[in-house]
């Protein structure tokens, strides 16, 4: 595929597949069609992310849905998304990388897209688009680490509240140091909510908005859903977690019941690592990369919680269990 193709057609991006590398030359480009095998809003979010393609150029269609979401146990809501769930999908590209964001507007209402990973005029690239328009523009990724992606048409409260975010992974130029075994992604976010316990799904509470009130604080979109369902990673792994905080108005005090943090890389900055960290606050719209390893002699086997210290938070949903190896029982859990 050559560079003529990118200024295409949005046809042309439907009818490739999910993700595409080709190859001209030295010159490869890799396309990625969030709109072509979305995912099931309803399912559990999989919070495991493949490692980013050597592709120096990736494209990205996104589409943008109004989506029906269960946020919690028998609680639905009627959102907006990127690509039909809250998150909407990982982007991970390296350093360096030239991005292609071609935004479709397939919902009912005017959106926007905001990369704080892009360094690029918000009145250009982060315009609202009108439902059936469609924006493309560029960036290079120059800055590593793991950043929100939201939408910033106003109120950016509202949209934020309904699930309009997705979280982008910048690898360093010559990746992390050191190698990690599992790699998740992890996004923390709020929902305000009237009703949704019933038949009917809930809808957006703008005055528990601004009073910061929140029905609902959640990791990947769902109160919970990561006690019934653990990440799952094996006892000696160096376990990656990409963090993000979409807000929209609280800070997440990340920490891992049972674990020290060998390394956190504040806005992921390989450069400058802390180590030895117990919580580290993401605030609302910023990321952080965090490590441990589940070691035989130390976090070794058996079921760790991560959490907001924020604990009237972590009450609310934000809340989620790593099993490391197979441990005989999960009984007894005291958070
Ligand atoms: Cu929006």
């Amino acid at each position: 595929m050559n560079l003529k193709v990118l200024g295409g057609s949005i046809l042309a991006f439907a009818l490739i597949g999910v993700a595409s590398a080709s190859f001209t030359g030295a010159l490869r480009t890799e396309r990625t069609d969030f709109g072509a095998a979305p995912r099931a809003a309803d399912a559990v979010y999989d919070a495991t992310v493949a490692p980013a393609s050597a592709a120096p150029i990736k494209e990205f269609r996104i589409p943008i849905r109004d989506a029906k979401l269960e946020i919690a146990g028998g609680v639905t809501y009627n959102g907006w998304s990127f690509a039909g769930t809250v998150p909407g999908p990982v982007i991970r590209v390296r350093e360096g990388d030239l991005v292609r964001i071609l935004l479709v507007n397939e919902a009912s209402m005017p959106h926007s897209i905001d990369f704080h990973a892009a360094r690029i005029p918000m009145n250009v690239a982060f315009r609202t688009i009108l439902p059936r328009d469609s924006l493309r523009f560029e960036f290079v990724a120059r800055d590593p680490g793991a950043y929100l992606v939201h939408c910033g048409t106003p109120p950016v409260l509202l949209h934020l509240m309904q699930g309009m975010y997705l979280p982008i992974i910048v690898d360093p130029r010559h990746g992390w140091p050191g190698k990690a075994d599992k790699e998740f992604i992890i996004v923390q976010s709020e929902f305000y909510v009237q009703g949704g316990d019933s038949a009917l799904p809930g809808q957006a509470d703008w005055k528990q908005a601004l009073a910061r009130q929140a029905s609902y604080v959640v990791f990947n979109g769902r109160a919970f859903q990561y006690q019934q369902h653990p990440l799952e990673v094996a006892v000696g792994d160096r376990v990656r977690l990409f963090v993000v905080n979409a807000g929209p108005s609280f800070s997440s005090d990340f920490h891992v019941v049972g674990a020290v943090f060998d390394k956190v890389y504040p806005d992921g900055d390989a450069a400058h690592a802390l180590a030895h960290v117990q919580t580290w606050s993401i605030p609302a719209g910023g990321g952080a990369v965090f490590e441990t390893v589940f070691d035989k002699d130390g976090s070794g086997e058996g079921v760790y919680a991560f959490v907001t210290h924020a604990f009237a938070d972590a009450a609310k949903g934000a809340v989620g269990l790593i099993r490391v190896g197979a441990p005989p029982q999960v009984a007894a859990m005291t958070h």
